[in-house]
């Protein structure tokens, strides 16, 4: 290899070196929806069921109604999982869509507000601890919970 084929390899190492080093404190931002994903039917196309549901508000099955139609529905951020990397400065919109009342912890990062239909709320902090950290309705359990994964950063920067 010749001195200037060494030089293009470094100078190509490097620019990966900086593009690497850019990425690792990016401004990152997400939307959590408060959803209510919703199915229903009537009881002479589908019984209504027996089945044990797990326990918490976050899972609703409401009996058959006067025509027979049976709904289901589970309250749900709209997304389950984000992953950022340590060093990100991160903003999480929340947004009430559904439900009245979301009483809200993101664990690990000291963030507890209560999200209502209809408002917005915006949580914006430093990822600086790696590790997967709960996004928790206290209401709407076991089925409101996402995860926030904060990958850790490279051990040589
Ligand atoms: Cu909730």
């Amino acid at each position: 290899m010749s001195l200037k084929d060494l030089l293009i390899v470094s100078a190509a190492v490097a620019i990966g070196f900086a593009t690497t080093a850019a990425a690792a404190n990016s401004k990152r931002t997400f939307t959590l929806a408060a959803i209510e994903p919703k199915g229903g039917v009537t009881v002479d196309k589908e019984p209504f069921p027996t089945a044990a549901l797990p326990e918490g508000s976050g899972i609703v099955l409401k009996q058959p109604n006067a025509e027979g139609r049976w709904e289901v529905s589970t309250y749900l951020w709209s997304a389950q999982q984000i992953t950022v990397n340590q060093g990100d400065d991160v903003t999480l919109q929340f947004v009430g869509i559904n439900g009245a009342s979301h009483p809200t912890t993101i664990e690990g990062y000291d963030q507890s507000f209560t999200l209502k239909r209809g408002e917005a709320h915006s949580v914006s902090f430093r990822a600086h601890k790696a590790g997967m950290f709960k996004i928790i309705c206290a209401t709407h359990g076991p089925t409101m919970v996402s995860e926030l994964v904060v990958t850790p950063a490279a051990a040589t920067e």
